[in-house]
């Protein structure tokens, strides 16, 4: 038995097994395309729903059991939580890890206390790091809870807010640096407005380029060489967020000159809440070159908001892992489980199983996903689809050499085009086979 846990490490057992604290599906070092999974899934654990999150909602209070925190805002107890997250990523076998700033330190009185807080933990997670070989997959700073960033961070009308901000991401950034971490995160929570009565929406976009440009600068600064990821979300807390969805952070970092130290970190039921899938806001990230990490979870279709459930959905990790295994894996990014057990489900004993669920159902779509693309059908059909266009007149309108005129004539003199299926369902059955 472990310390904190009423459970031992989590094996994987195979898909015959009946025991449900073991992995069926998940078995970190089986290979799939000549990488074992862990290197092609690279789970991380998000530190502010194993450790932080109550399991409150709008109508009660939290109901999570966690015997080892006594629930005081004291630094003995944020470095407690150290050691019990360290024994949870062990059970999981996961070798990576997320956190915003207050989540795994206190916000004290002033910054200055705070950072101080900040260090001491710091220092802690290090000393974990090498002692277990978990790595920082990204950190971020947390500048949507407290009230002072009511109206924003980095788009609030108040300077004072906006510097304070500005300070906030500056030490989580070091920290990352001190950890290694391997990528930092922007979720902009407040950065959006509710009203356009009191917002000048100009201004507040071109403020958060301004801070998004410094950080660039001050990762030059300190040697911090990874990615930043924006992590797109449409609504939730604000009416209008900035960042809503992937093609909106495309936009405004090509606008302010920012593709290059950007990447994107999408999470499922912020695609869906868009109203686009999560297949949808991958490809449009990929196709640009810009995907850079996945925050794994996923929705309720009957609830309107972000309820980060865990993923259970194979159809939906098949398609995540064809993006994923289509753009060549992760390089510094990796599938953070940003996921919370239900209000219900209070036992920390939970936390185990809906990370089994998770993992194994993420390993079943890379192995399925891996079985499409070698089987080859699905790539060959679309590729044969657009075949018309390998001809030298579809070469041409490709590299922008046709003119309307030249199409003009062909068009008068070709009749009409001949409708070909598009065989949707041909498909679907198709992907059926191997689920
Ligand atoms: C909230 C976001 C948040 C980010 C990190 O909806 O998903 O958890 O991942 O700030
Ligand atoms: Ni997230
Ligand atoms: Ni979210």
């Amino acid at each position: 038995m472990q310390k904190y846990f009423n459970c031992e490490k989590v094996q994987y057992e195979g898909p015959e097994s009946k025991n449900p604290l073991a992995f069926k599906h998940y078995n970190p070092e089986e290979l799939v395309d000549g990488k074992s999974m862990k290197e092609h899934l690279r789970f991380a654990g998000a530190y502010w729903h194993t450790m932080r999150n109550a399991l409150a909602d709008p109508f009660g209070a939290g109901t999570a059991q966690t015997p080892w925190d006594d629930g005081s805002n004291s630094i003995e107890n944020a470095l407690k939580r150290v050691d019990v997250f360290f024994e949870f990523l062990e059970i999981m076998g996961m070798e990576y890890y997320c956190w915003h700033d207050r989540d795994i330190a206190p916000e004290l009185n002033d910054l200055a206390a705070s950072n101080k807080a900040l260090d001491a933990v710091v220092a802690k997670l290090k000393e974990k790091q090498a002692e277990t070989g978990v790595k920082l997959l990204w950190g971020t700073a947390c500048l949507f809870s407290h009230p002072r960033y009511a109206h924003g961070g980095a788009t609030s009308p108040d300077l004072n807010a906006f510097t304070y901000a500005a300070a906030q991401v500056k030490k989580a950034m070091e920290c990352t640096k001190e950890l290694d971490g391997l990528g930092y995160t922007f979720w902009g929570g407040r950065e959006g407005y509710a009203s356009l009565l009191n917002t000048n929406m100009k201004r507040e976009l071109d403020h958060l380029a301004a801070f998004l440009h410094m950080a660039v600068d001050h990762a030059k600064k300190i040697g911090f060489e990874g990615p930043f990821y924006i992590e797109p979300k449409p609504r939730e807390p604000s009416t209008h967020q900035y960042d809503s969805d992937a093609a909106a952070c495309l936009n405004f970092l090509r606008e302010y000159g920012l593709m290059d130290k950007f990447r994107l970190n999408i999470e499922t039921n912020h695609a869906t809440l868009a109203g686009h899938t999560m297949e949808h806001e991958l490809t449009v990230a990929a196709n640009a070159g810009m995907l850079g990490s996945i925050d794994a979870n996923r929705g309720d279709p009957l609830i309107g908001w972000d309820t980060d459930q865990f993923p259970t959905d194979i159809y939906g990790t098949t398609q995540v892992m064809m993006v994923v295994l289509g753009m060549g894996g992760f390089k510094t990014g990796g599938l953070n489980f940003d996921a919370k057990r239900r209000r219900e489900s209070h036992d920390p004993l939970d936390l185990i199983h809906a990370h089994i669920g998770g993992m194994d159902t993420f390993a079943r779509g890379l192995k399925i996903a891996h079985a499409i693309r070698e089987d080859g059908r699905l790539a060959d059909f679309v590729q044969k689809r657009y075949s018309s266009f390998d001809s030298e007149l579809g070469k041409k309108i490709e590299s922008g050499a046709c003119s309307f005129d030249e199409l003009e004539k062909l068009a008068l003199n070709g009749g009409e085009p001949t409708l070909t299926s598009g065989r949707q369902e041909m498909l679907e059955n198709l992907i059926n086979e191997f689920i």
